[in-house]
């Protein structure tokens, strides 16, 4: 029986095109990226760590909410986005808000659902997505409900979801691979194995060598992928949205990658359960660094243009923090409208309550 499962496990190898030192690695798998948007995903990286430096500062004042550290996954989530189109259905986890901007989501509405007021889940007209989950594994089953949908309507565009590692321990996970695999639908399922779930290392979660190998009892297509390499990441979501769009279902990705910061900003402290010598060994192969390097190697990349979309950033959160601030606050008749179509006669009452105390 074992060599079953070791010849299973060892086909898994990790795809990766640029290395840390910002070499091609892997030539014939480069992507055909156009000099702009070579720097486009340059710039969504660099403005996504400023934003979540000035996330973590702006929580730190009490001036946000729930929020999930991101530095670390800016390969794994914005290299995966940049993959996709805007007819495509976003499913996001509570970290991956930075997808959901680059979808179209204003910067100041991220900030709302931060502090939890229901503005932040009200998405304009033309952004595909859901609100961030926070329910563990949740978004697997609704993505597979929607690719089906979107299989259904013909449509020629792809459901896409994010979980973590942990995440691959719920049931939701298996159920949502299984059921997509079964319809064909058009899906890409991403695990961005960060090593933790927020203290319990993915050694502990399973004895699953790899978290992709859960593919194969679903019977979908699974890759590995270098979390930390924009250009791995980019090309197996763009590979897995043309299959899925040809009808050849769905597939797990998993991105191994890492997060700097603490789980979230709610109190975890990650010396208690990460050493250094793990942060230096992933700050090592960090995403920015490596980008950089094989940008600057081709003349497209210098400091100048970095601090220029650091000021950039900076001055855009200024203004959407402000927006933020300025947009109405949340009141209770608020959050009892927008729980019901029809409001039962319980909260009809409460309404009337609410009302009155409001309008004193
Ligand atoms: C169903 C469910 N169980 C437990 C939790 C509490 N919880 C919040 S985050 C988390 C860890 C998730 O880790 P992982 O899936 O690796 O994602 P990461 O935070 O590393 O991105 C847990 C257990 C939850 N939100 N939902
Ligand atoms: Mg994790």
């Amino acid at each position: 029986m074992k060599h079953v499962l070791e010849s299973v496990e060892s086909q898994f190898e990790m795809f990766q095109i640029l290395d840390e030192n910002g070499k091609i690695v892997n030539k014939d798998a480069v992507p055909d990226l156009s000099d702009d948007d070579l720097k486009e995903l340059m710039r969504r990286m660099v403005y996504t760590r400023v934003l979540d430096q000035r996330s973590i500062a702006l929580n730190r004042q009490g001036r946000l909410g729930f929020y999930a550290p991101t530095a670390g996954q800016e390969a794994s989530q914005l290299a995966s986005h940049y993959a996709l189109e805007k007819e495509d259905f976003l499913l996001p986890a509570y970290r991956d808000v930075p997808q959901l901007i680059w979808h179209g989501l204003p910067l100041y509405q991220a900030f709302l659902f931060s502090r939890g007021h229901f503005h932040g889940n009200q998405f304009p007209e033309g952004v595909n997505g859901f609100s961030p989950q926070i329910i563990i594994g949740a978004q697997y089953t609704q993505t597979a409900g929607v690719a089906l949908g979107m299989k259904k309507r013909g449509k020629k565009s792809v459901a896409v979801t994010y979980t973590g590692d942990g995440g691959t321990s719920q049931g939701d996970f298996y159920e949502g691979i299984n059921f997509a695999g079964a319809y064909g639908a058009p899906a890409i399922f991403f695990v961005q194995n960060n090593q933790f779930a927020i203290s319990v290392p993915v050694e502990q979660q399973t004895a699953a060598k790899t978290l992709v190998q859960k593919s194969i009892a679903a019977g979908i297509e699974g890759i590995q992928v270098d979390g930390m390499d924009p250009f791995a990441v980019y090309v197996a979501t763009k590979d897995a949205r043309e299959r899925a769009i040809n009808g050849e279902g769905p597939t797990l990705i998993e991105t191994v990658t890492y997060r700097y910061g603490p789980h979230t900003m709610a109190g975890d402290d990650p010396t208690r359960y990460r050493t250094d010598d793990l942060d230096n060994e992933w700050e090592k192969k960090d995403p920015l660094v490596r980008f950089r390097k094989y940008l600057e190697g081709k003349d497209l990349w210098s400091e100048e243009e970095e601090n220029k979309v650091i000021d950039e950033a900076k001055d855009e959160i200024k203004k959407a923090i402000k927006k933020a601030d300025e947009y109405p606050k949340q009141k209770v008749t608020d959050l009892i409208e927008n729980m019901h179509e029809e409001l039962p006669r319980n909260l009809k009452e409460q309404m009337e309550e609410y009302k009155e105390k409001e309008s004193n």
